[in-house]
């Protein structure tokens, strides 16, 4: 029997590129780099595989007439349109668990830069400031603060899980509050923003939560207050945020994720009081080759007959 064919829509990596070329015929971003020959084999296509921050827009699908399922490489997948995928009863499937660990070191870390000054303290040391000006100025504490987490789910509550280690109190705000989870729920980013020194954001991204953390919010937070956005560009307003930095509105943020990745705003790169990393969250050999295992795990499930290991939830 042949091979099915495959479309990739992102650049994948090697560990995830060869064993989808060794188990199906793959169009590795075909439609992008020769669309005449994609729209050749586009009829034969039955499966897409990309990363978290793929575009799968219906006008995609549409080209796409035998496709049978699209595998994600990621946790996130706001970038596929779902609600197409379903109405042709093609399932979704992504990589939920398996970088909870990571995702949650990350902005732990992110917290510990910014509060901390860790690249700043680097960039002293190097550029001889130590020697010339002395220590450097004081910086904010971070055992046992009072972390607010927007978005309690996986990742979020991996991340509840490192703070208490550090003696921390942990609220939080979620769609729905968790009455087995013994942290304070708070209604809303604002109202959990008042009681915290560090908000860290892990919401899915999409329009559910496009500009969740708005100026009202970062108001709220306050000019002690830390900023951590681990989780989508899109659900901080940006602008806002520049302004906030700019004007002492709040005092700091440690910056995963951008609003137009991977352009990182000026405005944002001349600030002092931000640490910005470039979406590496998850991005460690060991987590990286569990997500390519799972995403693929999902493909060879699905044409074998087999249940799916992790689909959306909306397909359930
Ligand atoms: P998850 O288990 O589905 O948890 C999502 C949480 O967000 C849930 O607690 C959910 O509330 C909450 N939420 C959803 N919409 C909300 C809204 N409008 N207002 C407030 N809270 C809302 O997802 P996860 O596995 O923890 O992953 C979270 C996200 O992290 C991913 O979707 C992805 O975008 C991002 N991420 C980023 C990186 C990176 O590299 N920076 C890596 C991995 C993941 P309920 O519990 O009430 O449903
Ligand atoms: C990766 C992510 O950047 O899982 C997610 O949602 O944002 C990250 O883990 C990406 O998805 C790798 O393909």
């Amino acid at each position: 029997m042949s091979r099915p064919q495959i479309l990739t829509v992102a650049k994948l990596p090697p560990f995830l590129l060869e064993p989808l070329n060794e188990a199906f015929v793959v169009h590795d971003r075909l439609h992008q780099t020769d669309p005449a020959a994609f729209a050749k084999v586009a009829p034969e296509i039955r499966g897409i595989c990309g990363g978290g921050e793929s575009k799968v827009p219906r006008a995609l699908m549409e080209q796409l007439p035998a496709l049978e399922i699209v595998s994600i490489m990621g946790v996130g997948y706001d970038g596929v349109d779902v609600p197409a995928a379903l109405e042709r009863g093609i399932p979704v499937t992504h990589t939920p668990g398996v970088l909870n660990d990571d995702v949650a070191d990350l902005a732990i870390s992110l917290m510990f830069g910014i509060a901390r000054r860790i690249p700043q303290a680097d960039r002293y040391v190097r550029e001889g400031r130590w020697a010339t000006e002395g220590p450097m100025p004081l910086a904010r504490k971070v055992s046992g603060a009072r972390l607010g987490i927007v978005g309690l789910g996986r990742i979020g509550q991996a991340i509840a899980r490192r703070a208490q280690a550090f003696d921390m109190s942990v609220a939080y705000t979620a769609r729905s509050s968790k009455p087995e989870i013994p942290f304070d729920f708070h209604p809303t980013a604002k109202a959990l923003a008042a009681q915290v020194d560090f908000l860290v954001v892990i919401t899915p991204g999409g329009t559910g939560t496009y500009h969740l953390i708005d100026a009202e919010v970062l108001n709220a937070l306050g000019p002690k207050g830390y900023l951590i956005n681990v989780a989508r560009g899109s659900v901080v307003d940006e602008a806002a945020l520049i302004e906030a930095l700019q004007n002492g509105v709040i005092a700091g943020a440690g910056l995963d994720v951008f609003e137009k990745e991977p352009h990182v705003p000026e405005a944002l790169k001349a600030l002092d009081n931000v640490v910005l990393t470039p979406h590496m969250a998850s991005a460690t050999r060991e987590t990286r080759q569990a997500m390519a295992d799972l995403a693929l795990d999902n493909l060879r499930s699905h044409f074998a007959g087999r249940p799916l290991l992790s689909p959306v939830p909306e397909w359930s």
